[in-house]
């Protein structure tokens, strides 16, 4: 798969999700997900909108996030999915999962965060056993079941659109179509995209409960109404006790479940059978100061974090999205550090398919 581009590897994709990151990827032309590690919700949804139009994927850790608001309608969780569909990324919460099936299934579904609602993605630890991969996907398939989507797609191309969040300024849309930075997508102004977390007694048959002006990029419909899993096989993080053999069982596990497991957090591809065609996204990742030369030596953070560049992780360890923390955050300016970020790993791509 590592000169396969991205676009190609959407056609063979077996799940929907992965299919439509990858088409995500390509019209962006980005493969940078923000790991948005701040310490409250309003920074959290500032950077969402701040750097959405550079990322394809935000991940987040809630249970660092003071002031969460865990309102399934309201909170965070949903205003952060409104600004997933704003900007077109998909939202990762990185929790981890490592327990016996059926507490993970509760712990993904219920209790305080209601993950499932909001992230598109999570990933598990299998340490616990590979059952709970199961176990996850059986909760992914019901919860499916009972959500709805409805659409309304009244599309009135190139309108401008501002939105006032949390911090009480208005941000305008920088990143709307015919800003002309040549990148394929462009935004659309569309009204009203619902999702309604009700059980309801047929799928897709439900009125909206919400109204009111949201951006979609242009040329891409909304997610598929799936979740999908990423399996934790490998870290960043010096002295990590995760072996071959039990990367190796990653790799079986994702085999035996390609409807739910769309890849891995991983330092290297580990697409190694014909018809693996896993996402890998791959966390330690900086880049030198921009007026220091890249010779590949980043300095790790003092505890235990590792950092490569993108440049070596998608063009030499074959991975397909970087995972940038504080890298970019720490930046005094995050949104042009982000693209920074972009288009080196986007660059590390282009060479790879070459
Ligand atoms: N993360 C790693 N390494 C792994 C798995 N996950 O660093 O192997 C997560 C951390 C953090 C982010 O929990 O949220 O990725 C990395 O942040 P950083 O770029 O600021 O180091």
């Amino acid at each position: 798969t590592l000169t396969a581009p991205y676009a190609e590897r959407a056609d063979h994709a077996v799940h929907p999700l992965t299919s439509y990151l990858f088409r995500l990827m390509d019209l962006k032309e980005s493969n940078l997900c923000l790991s948005a590690d701040v310490q409250t919700a309003r920074e959290l949804l500032f950077m969402a909108d701040k750097l959405g139009p550079s990322i394809v994927v935000l991940k987040t850790h809630y249970d660092l996030i003071a002031g969460w608001d865990y309102n399934p309608q309201t909170g965070t969780g949903a205003k952060l999915a409104a600004l997933a569909r704003k900007h077109g990324f998909l939202i990762f919460e990185d929790r981890k999962f490592v327990d016996i099936g059926k507490t993970v299934q509760m712990q993904y579904t219920a209790g305080t965060a209601r993950i499932i609602d909001w992230a598109h993605i999570t990933n598990a630890n299998i340490h616990a056993g590979k059952d709970m991969v199961r176990a996850m996907a059986e909760a992914a398939a019901r919860w499916k079941e009972r959500i709805h989507y409805e659409v309304k797609t009244s599309v009135s191309v190139g309108t401008p659109v501002s939105e006032r969040f949390d911090d009480g300024e208005e941000h305008g849309d920088e990143h709307s179509s015919g800003d002309g930075d040549g990148r394929k997508g462009s935004i659309v102004s569309i009204t009203t995209v619902t999702q309604s977390f009700e059980p309801v007694d047929s799928p897709r048959l439900s009125k909206s409960t919400t109204e009111g002006d949201e951006v979609l990029f242009a040329g891409i419909e909304e997610p598929p109404a799936d979740r999908g899993l990423l399996l934790l096989a490998q870290m960043s993080s010096k002295g990590c006790l995760m072996d071959k053999e039990y990367t190796q069982a990653c790799v079986e596990a994702a085999r035996e479940n390609r409807s739910f497991v769309m890849g891995y957090v991983a330092q290297e591809s580990l697409n190694t059978a014909p018809n693996d065609n896993f996402i890998h996204m791959t966390p330690g990742c900086k880049l030198p100061p921009p007026d220091e030369e890249e010779n590949g030596e980043i300095e790790g953070d003092g505890l235990g974090q590792q950092y490569n560049t993108p440049a070596k992780l998608i063009g030499v360890c074959g991975t397909d999205i970087v995972i940038v923390g504080r890298g970019i955050i720490n930046n005094g300016d995050p949104p042009s550090e982000a693209e920074r970020y972009r288009k080196k790993a986007w660059k590390a791509y282009l060479a790879r398919l070459e």
